[in-house]
């Protein structure tokens, strides 16, 4: 689903404004339900109301991959003064560039949402999305239904049991599944929800509260890539190859 808004006639991609978008793997008998979610979704967002919504639903012919869902901790910020710093620290440690933290932070702090993810070079910062407008979008990733029973307990005993975050989660794993993506950072564009996240193979999924100041609408998503990565392969991936992720055993 993708739901934005061009407000009347001058309506050009250029002035269209994101509102909001979700996407998932599910049975044959689920999907008019999950429309009517989807559709009550877009509906009702904190960032407005959209003047087109689209619901696309594709059959899946090949069989999906499996890839584990990362595990899940929380950073003790208490401020965006304390975030920022733990955000780039954490990066740098992971052998992220400065430069390509430079540049990170330059797409997450545009006025301009993208409805991607940009995707950037570890060492030299270079972009390697093949749209910059539109950035890339990741899709076609469920969790198994053997391991949401699972999930939801481990999320609930920290009291973080939401659809944002299931979802927030199951997107980073199956991202971090692929060996080319070495980290990702998300800044959701809702203005009321400021908890973001970094998440790569060897942190897991780190929760980073007030990484933004509550009414802020800039938000996005990074992936840091291999310098060498074939950026085609990984959009194959990202936007399209079906991946189911399932909670490994503790
Ligand atoms: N693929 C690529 N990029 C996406 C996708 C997608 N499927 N969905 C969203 N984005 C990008 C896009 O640029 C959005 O502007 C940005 O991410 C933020 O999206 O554990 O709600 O849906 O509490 O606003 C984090 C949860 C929630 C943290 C993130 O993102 C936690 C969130 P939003
Ligand atoms: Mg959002």
């Amino acid at each position: 689903m993708r739901a934005s808004r061009t407000g009347g006639a001058a309506s050009s991609a250029a002035s269209e404004l994101h509102i909001s978008g979700a996407e998932g793997l599910y049975e044959e008998q689920d999907i008019s339900r999950v429309v009517s979610q989807y559709a009550r979704r877009a509906l009702s967002h904190p960032r407005g109301r959209p003047d087109k919504i689209v619901l696309t639903v594709e059959e899946i012919r090949e069989r999906p991959l499996r890839a584990p869902l990362l595990p899940v901790s929380t950073a003790g910020c208490a401020s965006p003064e304390e975030a920022r710093p733990f955000l780039e620290r954490t990066l740098l440690s992971l052998g992220v560039s400065k430069r390509a933290v430079t540049a990170a932070l330059k797409t997450l702090s545009s006025r301009k949402t993208l409805r991607g993810a940009a995707l950037i070079r570890l060492r030299s910062g270079a972009h390697a999305e093949p749209d910059r407008q539109r950035g890339v979008r990741v899709s076609r990733l469920g969790i198994e239904r053997e391991s949401l029973g699972t999930l939801g307990r481990r999320l609930a005993k920290e009291r973080i049991n939401t659809a944002t975050v299931r979802e927030a989660l199951a997107l980073a794993s199956k991202v971090a599944a692929h060996p080319a993506v070495v980290a990702e950072v998300c800044i959701s564009d809702d203005p009321d929800y400021t908890t973001g996240y970094l998440a790569s193979r060897r942190s897991g999924y780190v929760r980073i509260p007030h990484i933004k100041e509550a009414g802020d609408m800039r938000g996005g998503r990074v992936f840091f890539i291999d310098d060498e990565a074939e950026a085609d392969d990984l959009n194959a991936y990202l936007e399209r190859r079906a991946v189911l992720l399932y909670a490994p055993k503790p």
